[in-house]
């Protein structure tokens, strides 16, 4: 299986940008706390590790996952950003209600990435049951927020470097 191999925790730390320019919105879902609040965490270290400053990290909490495209709007809408992560974790149940949210999550965040050139990054967990959550959540298949948190870097920072070769264009 694919992810007995990978640990979500693993990126190439010398590799990735300089985040001490950069502006992030975080959306976390409070559904699944002990989850959600251990992805946060992560995230937010790796932020503040490559050089963000606290005051360029707006947070906000939502009821699940749901409302994740809901509340990255609003933080788009409320601060100059250049990457937001929704942070969620819908776990399978009786019913099918996580494919509908997590495939309206995903497509939500991805209209809103194309829409305002936002990155939006997905640090949704998907999993089967709570144990493949607290895997992915610090245990022993890493951390998601440091993934999502390494993947908001790296995208705020393309976005910055080809916003600033457009300005540099104007006037040739
Ligand atoms: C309703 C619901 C259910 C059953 N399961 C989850 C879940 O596993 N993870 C999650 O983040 N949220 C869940 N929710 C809540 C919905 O995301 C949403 O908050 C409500 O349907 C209200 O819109």
């Amino acid at each position: 299986m694919a992810s007995a191999l990978k640990n979500l925790s693993h990126y190439d730390e010398d590799s990735l940008p300089s985040a001490a320019d950069l502006r992030f919105g975080i959306a976390v879902a409070d559904w699944n706390a002990k989850i959600t609040h251990a992805l946060y965490q992560g995230c937010l270290d790796t932020l503040l590790k490559h050089g963000a400053k606290e005051e360029n990290i707006h947070m906000v909490q939502v009821p699940g996952s749901f409302e994740l495209p809901s509340a990255a709007r609003l933080l788009a809408g409320a601060h100059k950003l250049d990457a937001i992560v929704a942070i969620g974790c819908v776990i399978k149940g009786e019913t099918n209600h996580n494919e509908y949210i997590n495939n309206s999550v995903a497509m939500g965040l991805t209209n809103l990435s194309i829409a305002t050139n936002i990155p939006c990054i997905f640090g949704v967990l998907t999993p089967n049951d709570e144990q493949q959550a607290l895997d992915r959540a610090g245990g022993i298949h890493g951390n998601k927020g440091v993934e999502a948190g390494a993947t908001a870097i790296r995208m705020a920072a393309l976005k910055k470097q080809l916003q600033q070769g457009e300005k540099s264009k104007i006037g040739f």
